[in-house]
């Protein structure tokens, strides 16, 4: 298994669609595992194959208090929503930032398993939450999307300076002189 590295915001990478994952291969079992580690590792509770650069619709979460109950969704679609919930929302392609976010309440999800196989089930309460913000990963969406622009503005600009100091770089001012 690898760590994998973990796309950050504004990279535009994180704004593909990601495509459908037409077989449910060894490969894509390889890379499930690979973002696993990734995930535990970061940590998270969840990760989307569009945050470690890959244009497949795979993800991976383990919402338990333990994180020893991994799961993986290849494909998956959200068939119904049902309510409203705001929760605090965090994204590892987005470090430092915590803001709230409103979304379904519970969730109609169809997927297949890692295995291939068809899964339908409904989520509630932080897992419906989770699968929302991944599948909003595989479709180039971000959490911080549904924020203001001003706010989301002040976010790319601290993000975009931090990448810049950590890449060695002087602050975009310095380098104008
Ligand atoms: O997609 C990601 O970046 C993974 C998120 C999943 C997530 C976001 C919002 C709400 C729940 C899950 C990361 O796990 S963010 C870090 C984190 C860690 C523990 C609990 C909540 C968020
Ligand atoms: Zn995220």
């Amino acid at each position: 298994m690898a760590k994998l590295s973990i796309l950050q915001f504004p990279d535009p990478r994180l704004r593909i669609r990601a495509r459908p994952v037409t077989g449910v291969t060894a490969e894509i079992g390889r890379l499930a595992a690979d973002m696993l580690e990734t995930m535990y590792a970061a940590p998270g509770i969840g990760l989307a194959a569009t945050q470690v650069g890959v244009d497949q619709r795979l993800v991976v979460l383990d919402i338990s208090e333990k994180g020893n109950e991994p799961r993986v969704f290849v494909n998956p679609e959200i068939l119904a929503r049902a309510g409203t919930e705001t929760m605090q929302e965090g994204c590892l392609s987005v470090p430092g930032v915590f803001e709230e976010v409103q979304r379904a309440e519970r969730v109609r999800v169809r997927s297949l398993d890692g295995h291939g196989r068809v899964l339908e089930f409904d989520a509630e309460g932080l897992l419906a939450v989770c699968i929302q913000h991944e599948i909003d990963h595989l479709d180039g969406k971000l959490f911080v999307d549904y924020l203001s622009e001003l706010k989301r503005q002040r976010i790319r600009k601290r993000l975009e300076k931090e990448q810049r100091e950590a890449r060695g770089k002087p602050p975009a001012a310095a380098r104008a002189i």
